[in-house]
């Protein structure tokens, strides 16, 4: 048990610490903040630093019809009709990622839900949300391991074409530990406060 304990102990820092720098956004202006808008401006953009733009454009906001979930610009891809954006993004083979973003629908469209929708995809995954008119900021998150090559994360309007859509805002790809050198750790820990303890009762 004891040897056990000590190689758990002495392996878990080195396990977290492999690998690229964790917390770290991978995503560049991944919460549109490289655009400085006032408040109550909106503006769209053919270009943007960082994404890659869809025919239609993309739509800048600060503090209309809505308000940033973090930071003060939020973007929508329905535009002047569907649109999208994308980049690529290194990832390391085997290493555990997070993709979280945060999406809302507009409280001044009477479009209704078959207007709404943003669809994802990244490595491999895919996925759509905001098929609804929630217009509280929703965060999804989800996990995956790096392949070891370029992968192109990617959004899309979906719904009906219209000018009004579901908003993005704070997209981030972090590097994560991995799920078994957490649970190493958390491991690690128990045996730590279990050691204390028979300690305190002896
Ligand atoms: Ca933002
Ligand atoms: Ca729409």
């Amino acid at each position: 048990m004891k040897k056990i304990l000590t190689l758990t102990l002495a392996l878990a820092p080195m396990l977290a610490l492999a690998g690229p720098s964790l917390g770290q956004n991978l995503v560049h202006n991944g919460s549109f903040e490289a655009n400085s808008l006032i408040g109550g401006q909106w503006t769209t953009y053919k270009s943007l630093s960082g994404w890659t733009i869809g025919n239609n454009q993309i739509e800048l906001r600060n503090n209309v019809a809505g308000s940033a979930f973090d930071g003060k610009n939020f973007a929508e891809l329905d535009v002047y009709g569907n649109s999208s954006i994308s980049q690529a993004i290194a990832t390391i083979a085997g290493q555990w990622y997070e993709l979280s973003f945060s999406y809302a629908n507009r409280a001044d469209s009477n479009k209704g839900a078959k207007s709404n929708g943003l669809g994802w995809s990244f490595a491999g995954l895919s996925g759509e949300v905001g098929k609804n008119t929630a217009t509280n900021w929703t965060t999804f998150s989800t996990r995956f391991q790096g392949t070891g090559k370029l992968e192109t994360l990617s959004f899309s309007a979906l719904g009906t074409s219209d000018g009004y859509g579901t908003s993005l805002d704070k997209v981030s790809v972090n590097a994560v530990p991995e799920p078994t050198s957490l649970a190493l750790m958390a491991g690690g820990l128990l045996a730590m406060g279990l050691v204390s303890r028979r300690k305190k009762q002896a």
